[in-house]
């Protein structure tokens, strides 16, 4: 009976592994999602944790983006703290929101008098560039001036909130980059935040801590934040008006995944709800080195939100993916061993770091009519013995095709591969995988295509 239960245990994390969607970055160490969905399509804002951290190491802004909720695409970095010419440092958590087909970011930066405040980009596409239109900090009074969040409620008004260790929020202006009101404060009140556990703390009496993200259903407005003592977990609060009374619901994610910190981002897209949220679950993940993740968030009928887990991730797919057309290598559900990386000759590539480094694309759609031909651009630094290879519904799947990376001497060169391959129809997860004896940067992989000869 003990060795059935073993046995089971070993199958249920072989499964788990398998279908692993969580963290959905691989390739960098991200923080703080901010999602905004625009034009059909979910667009991730993250900060991002440099890869050596050991104190919220942080110069830039990314983008991914996805339509089918498990396939994200790497945009690279859209906005840096150095595109703020008073900024010093800190590239926090950033949120991002269109408006009239402008598309603004607010972010937190430290200014070269190590002040902290809140500065705006503006850019006509939501992919960048932002540039800083005022010139200076759009919020600056006092220290607790980081994690903004937006929120355009359904009358056209527009509101900023923000803050650590209190939640204080602002009406905008039309122009989205000025202040409209003065600046208030959500009380924070044990009847707003919940009464914080532990040893009482002056500066911290409730389970406010920051992160705050406004998020509107059913005429009723949610308040989410990190909340505390440390380790954060997320909580939220309601109330039927922006500004409050807030009334303090519970927790919607329990102290899990290893960072010390957390950050609720909440979107609702194709009929679903999502949290997006970020633990320590990568290799070498830490408080400092933290990825992004989402779950599915469900309501009650009152509109309560029973506490959820981190989980493995979201399993289905919204859509499938069409393969006939020219997709980024940096396209992703799941990779190891893998590291994002752009230039100017190709913009966001992949690099695998390693042999045996894989990426998994997830539904792939080869219809009825299939593919016989796969075309790839790729490149090594490498002479010989790189080769990759492209599998179908796992690592070790059935062999689409397999060739010799062309030695293009760096990852400004690059090459073009074209075989044709056995017909592949209907639907299947793609594996790419690398395979070379170099320690470090095996090969450079910058877009792949099927279709018919
Ligand atoms: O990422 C830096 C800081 O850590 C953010 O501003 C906080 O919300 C926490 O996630």
């Amino acid at each position: 009976m003990k060795q059935k239960n073993l046995f089971q245990l070993l199958s249920l994390l072989a499964f788990t592994r398998v279908f692993a969607q969580n963290p959905i970055i691989q390739t960098n160490y991200t923080a703080d999602p901010a999602p905004m969905v625009y034009n059909g399509k979910v667009y991730l804002y993250t900060s991002h944790d440099e890869d050596d951290s050991t104190w919220f190491t942080m110069d830039d802004w990314r983008l991914y983006t996805t339509e089918d909720m498990v396939n994200w695409t790497d945009h690279g970095t859209v906005l840096s703290y150095k595109d703020f010419d008073w900024a010093l440092r800190n590239a926090w958590a950033p949120v991002a929101t269109e408006r009239d087909g402008k598309f603004y970011m607010y972010v937190p930066i430290t200014d070269r008098n190590g002040q902290n405040g809140i500065g705006v980009a503006v850019s006509d596409s939501p992919y960048g560039p932002f540039i800083d239109p005022l010139g200076k900090p759009l919020v600056q009074e006092s220290q607790a001036d980081i994690d903004p969040a937006v929120f355009v409620d359904d009358d056209g008004q527009a509101y900023l909130f923000w803050g650590n260790p209190v939640c204080y929020y602002a009406k905008l202006n039309e122009d989205m980059i000025t202040l409209g009101s003065e600046i208030q404060q959500i009380p924070n009140t044990i009847e707003a935040f919940g009464k914080r556990e532990g040893e009482p703390n002056e500066r911290r009496p409730t389970t406010y801590e920051e992160g705050p993200w406004v998020y509107k259903r059913d005429g009723l407005y949610y308040l989410f934040f990190a909340a505390g003592p440390l380790p954060e977990h997320l909580g939220y609060s309601t109330s039927k008006n922006i500004t409050g009374p807030y009334t303090y619901q519970g927790k919607v994610m329990p102290r899990q995944g290893g960072a010390f910190t957390n950050h609720p981002g909440v979107i609702d897209y194709k009929g679903k709800t999502y949290l997006f949220y970020h633990n320590a679950a990568l290799p070498g993940g830490s408080g400092f080195t933290r990825s992004v993740a989402v779950e599915e968030l469900k309501f009650d009928k009152d509109g309560t939100i029973p506490e959820l887990q981190m989980t493995d991730g979201i399993e289905k797919s919204l859509q499938v993916l069409n393969p006939f057309i020219k997709t980024e290598a940096e396209t992703i559900a799941w990779s190891e061993g893998v590291k994002a990386h752009e230039n100017e000759s190709v913009g966001v590539f992949v690099t695998a770091m390693k042999n045996d480094a894989y990426i998994k694309v997830k539904d792939v759609d080869f219809r009825a009519e299939g593919a016989t031909r796969f075309t790839a651009r790729v490149g090594t630094t490498h002479n010989s013995d790189v080769s990759m290879e492209v599998h179908l519904d796992s690592k070790e799947g059935p062999l689409v095709t397999s060739f010799k990376v062309p030695m293009t001497g760096g990852d400004d060169r690059w090459a073009l591969v074209s075989q044709e391959i056995e017909k592949v129809s209907g639907v299947h997860d793609l594996y790419f995988v690398f395979r070379g004896k170099a320690a470090t940067k095996i090969m450079f992989f910058d877009y792949w295509m099927f279709s018919e000869n």
